[in-house]
């Protein structure tokens, strides 16, 4: 079996289950995959440094092997928090009006991404296969190639891929993904954005989608396919049946006295629809006044990419709506929004979401959403919360049964808060089984051999890929 050297902006350092800690989707997901399959998981260490020296620091811990190198501020400001988070990002997210073009930000991007070559190239074995992760490496691989390495090399974007129209607002946007073709296998989450880089490769590339949607590139075949990621459910499920679960279970059940709880669990990121989230369950009290004192909503979100200006906005603005919300609508003993800005063990979250009414994920646009099935995942099957999912997630194309609403609605949102709640126990064990047999089914480990088999050249599922699969399996359970 091929080792596999796993390369993504952030290596996050695996730590005892259960610790404390705000990881990433990502971060989640490759720890699980990468404990299974031996290789290496290679990225920068958070950590800065005054001059860039490429030192790498192997470490061993809990069966994962990772090699990390610091950067320099200029790379931080330029690559990390510039192209990465202040361009991409945004764009990606279909966020024009915060994208910032700034050609120092392409240059650090590109400085950085060959640092990367540069530094992970010693690691590369003949036989190895190179899986490279998301919108900040996006060149990288084209960047191995030109150093000779002429290994299966796969990239999974766990971002949304934006319309053509969006995407050729940016400068130099032929060159940035003519680089992405020197992958042999790429990975979107969704058909949506699947088709959205097949229809950009063909119209402004001018380059032959085949059937089974590979793209035929200098006498090459780059395969690019769904393969949408899950969580580990095994892992969570434990998680969600543990002590430290069933204790934060019971002492958020206390703390709201028997009104019902709804939970959103966010980075704190503009993508995320939290502002609208919180003006719509504001609308839901203003539209069912009775309510008020009979609903608590419950926002997790701490905080991310805090030198970013639009991120210092956001929480200020959500602050403020907050305040507008909890002014109208509290009284003396009751506050409608309770608004956290930490993070929490897993467990822990667990059992918070197990103890919720109501799951509010309503990103304004993301990739997946993970939160989505952690919530379906923790809940009791006797008498489970109910799911209420945007319909610009990328998880509304497998999560079918949840209710699915138009995040920027706030009326829509409203009425899916009203409808959840009256919803008989029936329907609601109905709905949830079928969402759990979803998340289940197309959990982390799934995802993972999936894209593994494509960058090894198998399993083509007879041209069907893992989200069509994981649909037509829910539309069987209907
Ligand atoms: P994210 O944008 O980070 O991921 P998401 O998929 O929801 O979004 O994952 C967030 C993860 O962080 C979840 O596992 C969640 O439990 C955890 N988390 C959030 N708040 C937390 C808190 N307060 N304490 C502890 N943990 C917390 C990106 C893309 C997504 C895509 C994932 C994976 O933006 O669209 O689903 O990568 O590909």
């Amino acid at each position: 079996m091929s080792r596999l050297i796993v390369i993504s902006n952030r290596v996050s350092v695996p730590k005892a289950a259960g610790a404390a800690g705000a990881q990433g989707g990502l971060a989640v997901a490759l720890n699980s995959a990468l404990r299974e399959h031996r290789g290496i998981w290679f990225g920068w260490s958070g950590q800065e440094t005054q001059e860039f020296t490429g030192h790498l620091d192997m470490q061993r811990n809990d069966d994962v092997t990772t090699a990390t190198i610091d950067l320099e501020p200029q790379d931080i400001d330029e690559y990390y928090n510039g192209y990465a988070n202040r361009t991409l990002w945004p764009l990606f997210h279909f966020r024009i009006d915060l994208t910032e073009y700034n050609r120092d930000f392409g240059e650090g991007y590109e400085r950085v991404n060959r640092r990367f070559a540069d530094s992970v190239h010693p690691l590369i074995e003949p036989d190895d296969m190179v899986w490279v992760h998301d919108y900040h490496l996006l060149p990288l691989g084209s960047m191995l190639r030109a150093k000779g390495v002429d290994n299966r090399m796969g990239l999974f974007l766990h971002t949304p891929w934006p319309p053509t129209r969006l995407l050729v607002s940016l400068p130099f946007h032929e060159k940035l993904v003519t680089s992405m073709l020197e992958y042999d296998v790429i990975g979107f989450q969704t058909t949506e954005w699947l088709e959205s880089f097949l229809h950009y490769v063909q119209k402004e590339l001018g380059l032959k989608v085949n059937l089974d949607n590979s793209v035929s590139y200098q006498g090459r075949r780059v395969v690019a396919r769904a393969f949408p990621i899950g969580i580990d459910h095994a892992e969570f499920t434990e998680a969600a049946a543990s002590e430290e679960a069933q204790e934060a279970h019971d002492r958020l059940k206390s703390s709201v006295r028997g009104r019902k709880l709804l939970i959103g669990v966010d980075r704190l990121d503009y993508s995320k629809g939290l502002g609208e989230r919180f003006q719509s369950f504001g609308r839901f009290l203003t539209d069912y006044p009775g309510e008020a004192g009979a609903v608590v909503l419950l926002q997790i979100a701490p905080p991310s990419r805090g030198d970013v200006a639009s991120y210092q906005q956001i929480r200020e603005d959500l602050e403020r709506k907050t305040g507008n919300i909890n002014g109208a609508h509290a009284d003396v003993g009751f506050v409608p929004i309770r608004y956290v800005n930490r993070g929490y063990p897993r467990a822990q979250l667990a059992g918070f979401y197990r103890a919720a009414n109501i799951g509010l994920v309503t990103p304004l646009r993301d990739g997946m959403n993970l939160v989505a099935k952690e919530f379906v995942a923790a809940q009791d099957p006797e008498d489970p919360g109910v799911l209420i999912l945007s319909q610009f997630a990328g998880a509304a194309l497998q999560l079918t049964d949840a209710l699915l609403v138009n995040p920027h609605s706030v009326e829509h949102v409203s009425e899916a808060i009203r409808r959840a709640l009256d919803m008989p126990l029936a329907e609601r064990q109905r709905r949830h089984a079928k969402l759990l047999a979803s998340v289940r089914d197309f959990d982390v480990i799934h995802w993972r051999n999936a894209f593994v088999s494509a960058l090894e050249g198998k399993g083509n599922n007879g041209g069907r890929n893992a989200e069509e699969q994981a649909t037509s399996a829910s539309i069987k359970a209907a």
